[in-house]
Parts: C-alpha cells; structure tokens; sequence
C-alpha cells in the first residue's frame, strides 16, 4: 500500500464517518440494521462541518507544504469564510459565534477567548478537523505542535487543544504504523500519552485500554468514555472504535455510529484513523461513490501524501 492510498483513506475516512453518521447525529439507539441498509442505499452522501472544514485545513496545508507550514491569522479567517459560505453544514452554537466575530475583524486571540470567562470552547470542533495535521507532521511530538495551534483559533480551551493533539497523533500513528502487523494497543496508547499529558486524557486512556482488552459492547463504550460534542468526551471513543476494529474501517465506522449520540463527529475521527491505517481501497466502495466531496479530497490526498 502506498503513502498516496493511506492519505486518500484518512480523507475519505472522515467524510464517509460524517455522511453516514449525519442523519444519526443525537439518536438515542442507533440500531445496527440501520447503519447497513443506509450503506447499501443509493443516497448521495453530504457531509457536514467536520468535511468542511477538514477540506479548509487540507487546503491551507497542500498550499504551504514547502515554506511555512500553518499561519494562524490565514487559517482563522478561512474557517470563517468556510462557516459564511455554508452555514447550514451544522456548526456548534459556540464556534458559529467564533467565526462571526472572526469575519468582523475581530483577531483570532481574542475571538476564541470571548467565550467561557476567557477559558474558549472545549468542544470537539478543532478535533473533527485535525486529520490532514497527520500528513505534515514530521513526527508525534510535530503533528501534537501544529494540532494545537490549528485548534487554538476557535478553540482556546485545554481539552479543546488537547483533542486535537490526541486525535492528530493518532491519525499519524495510524498512518505510520505498519498494516501488516497486528496494533498494539497499549503501546499505541503509551505513545498518545507521551504527547497529551494532561491527568483527565491519561485517565481516559486507562479506560480505553480496559475496554479494548475486554471487546466492550459500543453502548457499553459510550456510556463509560462518553460520546458527547466534548473533546474529552468524544475523541477517546472514536480511538476505541478503531483500537477495536483496526483492520476494517467500516466496521470502525459503523462501531462509532452505534455508540450514538454526537455519531457524525466520532465516527469521522474513527473513519480517519481507519482510513489511514487502512488506504482508500480498503473503504465500501458503493459509500465512497456517493460521497459528495469524494473529487477534493482525492486530489488533496495526492497533494498532501
Ligand atoms: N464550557 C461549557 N460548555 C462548553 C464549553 C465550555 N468551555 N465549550 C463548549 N461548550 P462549539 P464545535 C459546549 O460550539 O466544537 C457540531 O455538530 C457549548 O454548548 O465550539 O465546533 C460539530 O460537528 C457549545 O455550543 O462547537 C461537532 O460535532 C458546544 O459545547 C460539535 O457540534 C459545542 O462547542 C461540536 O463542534
Ligand atoms: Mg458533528
């Protein structure tokens, strides 16, 4: 498999865990059956914010590859513009105010403090978009760097940065790992813990490891790790959904679905982290036609692999 088939599976990834878990987003039960009768229909696949402004991030990086890497003041303004053009897309409460201060002129150090005394979103938001950071990064320690000012224009809050540091760098372990050999779990949940280091993520940690070891049930799953719009509360399920199924991205996809509640957002990291593992080939391929981004993100996986 090579680096072009891995970055084109990490970037499908996220679109197909948002299109299919669009529809799903705040279900109670998400009932297997569901999940495969929709994968098998004909519906044009229409992502939501997470593919939007994974697609701004994935531009920014494609168009800096050799000289600067990531400009914040930039890459605010285009999460904004992206926001204006499409508001529609199902944006979080907190970040829609973001971007209408950002498109105000009011600068991203400021904006992304307005809210929560100062503290900023804790949201899963910087999270969600973060996958295309694993492509540049020239190492964990690189890739949790640049998550985190990436994040830090919308989202000021520690978990918010935090999410995005934990998710990056598992897309590029993820993408870096060898498919050939079985993932291990633990030492890929140690190597998280070198770059997120904060006392609430290692103790989420902890818990995935159990539940992986033990196969937990998704339900079961996202009543312990929680699958809410929080960083903290998302973010370590989506890692569960492929430390569980990490051989087969549908199946991960369709683990983070089942686990409900914030559905589109967990099940694009899992499909990323799938994805990249995984290459493009190994996606449903009669998702992947539908998938109505399916062109861009090709093209920017080729640019960014
Ligand atoms: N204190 C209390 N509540 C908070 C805090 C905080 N510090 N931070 C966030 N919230 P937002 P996102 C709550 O708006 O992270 C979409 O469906 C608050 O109620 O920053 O970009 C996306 O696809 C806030 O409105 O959005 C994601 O799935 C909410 O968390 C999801 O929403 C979301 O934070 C989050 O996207
Ligand atoms: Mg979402």
């Amino acid at each position: 498999m090579t680096r072009d088939d891995r970055a084109e599976g990490l970037l499908l990834g996220v679109a197909l865990g948002d299109a299919l878990g669009a529809p799903l987003e705040g279900a109670p039960q998400v009932a297997e059956a569901d999940i495969l009768a929709d994968e098998r229909s004909t519906r044009r696949l229409v992502h939501t914010d997470d593919t939007a402004l994974t697609l701004v991030l994935a531009r920014h990086l494609a168009q800096r590859r050799d000289t600067t890497g990531l400009e914040e003041d930039v890459l605010a303004h285009e999460f904004a513009q992206a926001w204006s053009a499409e508001p529609w897309r199902g944006y979080g409460a907190t970040v829609t105010q973001v971007f209408q201060l950002l498109n105000t002129g009011v600068p991203w150090q400021q904006a992304t403090r307005t809210f929560f005394d100062g503290e900023g979103s804790f949201g899963n938001g910087a999270a969600m978009r973060v996958a295309p950071i694993a492509l540049v990064g020239a190492s964990p320690h690189d890739t949790a760097e640049l998550a985190r000012r990436s994040a830090v224009v919308t989202h000021a809050h520690q978990h918010g940065k935090d999410g995005a540091a934990c998710h990056a760098v598992a897309a590029y372990l993820a993408l870096t790992g060898d498919p050939a050999r079985p993932l291990e779990v633990t030492p890929f949940l140690q190597n998280l813990a070198r770059v997120v280091r904060s006392r609430p993520w290692h103790e989420k940690f902890d818990r995935i490891a159990e539940l992986a070891h033990r196969g937990a049930d998704p339900d079961h799953a996202a009543r312990v790790l929680g699958n809410d719009v929080s960083a903290l509360g998302s973010v370590p399920l989506a890692l569960l959904a492929f430390l569980h199924n990490p051989d087969d991205p549908a199946a991960a996809i369709r683990y983070a679905l089942r686990g409900g509640g914030d559905a589109d957002t967990i099940a694009a990291m899992a499909g990323a982290l799938a994805g990249a593992r995984n290459g493009a080939g190994s996606l449903p391929q009669q998702c992947v036609r539908r998938l109505e981004a399916r062109q861009a993100l090709t093209e920017l996986a080729g640019r960014l692999a």
